[in-house]
């Protein structure tokens, strides 16, 4: 469904006024809103393809209607979202799920559609219809050669169709672990994956990345083998310098300083990017910001702290992706509101008073350090944000927008109940 510009421009139209008191009022008290702005406008997070259909759990998946059944019907929704938000140009596959039939017709719509293809993602974690051996008991790690060779071959595959897609990364999950003690010896699980993102490794473009994304648990509930920051790293350093530690903000351990790993990862010059989403206590992939938004304040405040330090290009230089699934939202305002958290964090990183922090910090003052950063915690940035949208062109309150319309309605009525696959 592609969104009229004259139905946006009617919206903002009827939101001007109180946006524009908003936005003066917040304007006349920052330093350099402009620069701030233009870097929210440069600003872009990746969208999964995994994530425009109801997710569920092991117990129930209540499916949505007017979901996608394509890959082009996913690549709408990411367009739809795109067209709303101006920040979230580009869509993250995963393979086999979103196979394209025709690369051309797929880079054709993704043109039309404003859509950058993000990392693709290769699936060793699920056996697939026809596959010849098991991942029961892991892929790369596995005791079986002709297994890991499989796994290998599989992610081969993938950057082959990312290359065709325009794609510059692979991100490697590996669900790879154990479930008793006794089951798994580690050092050979290690050696065997180390050895097989080598080989994986060695087929990468020259201008292409590698992310290792690792989780604390589940699938596996004693032991994973790309278990913490601490085993992604020394992956990422023993294969190169196009390998990349990916931080998904729901797989650690309850309580772990996840902005610490951050800023560590960033001073290795080995941060890949995110996978942003938010939880309480597992991989409960929730809406980003929607239970700590203050850990995703000081996670993007280490963030600018750290690229800044380096000279960073903010909107290019990591990988920004969501990884979300929505068991009770509607799957397109779940991400609007994740979209819009992250640019609230990010642009409240801008602000921190840096010089006084470092001042502060050089004293040993705690309280006012704390006081620098939760003052720009603590200032309403929505209208800034707001007006980057409206100076690109798009929504000035993207989900006010999604509902007024009644967008999931057209969809539903575009594609009938159609029950997407989700994850
Ligand atoms: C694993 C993960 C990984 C994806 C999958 C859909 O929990 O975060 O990034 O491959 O979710
Ligand atoms: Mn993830």
């Amino acid at each position: 469904m592609r969104i009229n510009k004259s139905t946006i421009d009617q919206h903002n139209e009827a939101h001007h006024q109180v946006h524009r008191q908003k936005f003066d009022f917040i304007h006349g008290q920052l330093n350099d809103a402009e620069a701030l702005i233009q870097k929210l406008i440069d600003f872009n997070v990746a969208i999964p393809s995994w994530a425009l259909g109801t997710g569920g759990t092991r117990f129930a998946r209540f499916s949505g209607a007017g979901e996608p059944a394509t890959l082009q019907d996913k690549m709408e929704d990411v367009g739809l979202i795109h067209a709303l938000n101006n920040s979230s140009g580009a869509i993250s596959l995963h393979i086999p799920w979103d196979i394209p039939s025709d690369y051309n017709a797929i880079k054709q719509l993704a043109s039309e559609l404003n859509l950058k293809f993000d990392a693709v993602n290769s699936n060793t974690f699920q056996d697939q219809k026809g596959q010849e051996h098991s991942y029961k008991f892991g892929s790369l790690q596995h005791v079986n050669k002709a297994v890991r060779q499989q796994a290998i071959q599989h992610n081969m595959e993938v950057i082959q169709h990312g290359i065709a897609l325009g794609s510059k990364a692979l991100t490697v999950w590996l669900s790879d672990g154990s479930c008793f003690p006794g089951q798994l010896n580690f050092r050979k699980a290690f050696q065997n994956t180390l050895d097989g993102l080598q080989q994986i490794y060695a087929t990468l473009p020259a201008d292409w990345r590698v992310y290792i994304e690792y989780k604390a648990f589940e699938p596996n509930f004693y032991s994973t083998t790309v278990g913490d920051w601490g085993q992604s790293l020394l992956y990422a350093n023993k294969l190169g310098p196009k390998a990349f530690t990916l931080v998904d903000l729901g797989h650690h351990l309850p309580n772990a300083n996840i902005e610490q790993i951050v800023a560590l990862l960033m001073m290795e010059e080995k941060l890949a990017g995110f996978h942003f989403n938010d939880s309480k206590y597992g991989d409960d992939d929730l809406t980003v910001g929607s239970i700590k938004p203050y850990q995703l304040f000081l996670i993007f405040n280490e963030l600018v702290e750290g690229m800044d330090a380096r000279g960073m290009n903010h909107a290019t230089d990591l990988g920004w992706m969501i990884d979300a699934s929505h068991n009770v939202k509607d799957p397109l305002e779940d991400l609007l509101q994740s979209v819009e958290a992250i640019m609230i964090s990010y642009a409240q990183a801008l602000l921190v008073d840096r010089v006084s922090l470092n001042e502060a910090q050089q004293n040993n003052d705690v309280v006012a350090a704390q006081e620098i950063l939760q003052n720009a915690f603590r200032t309403d940035v929505r209208a800034i944000v707001a007006e980057a949208r409206l100076r690109a062109g798009a929504a000035i309150n993207p989900l006010q927008f999604y509902r007024t319309q009644q967008v999931r309605n057209q969809l539903i009525n575009q594609r009938g109940n159609t029950i997407a696959s989700g994850l």
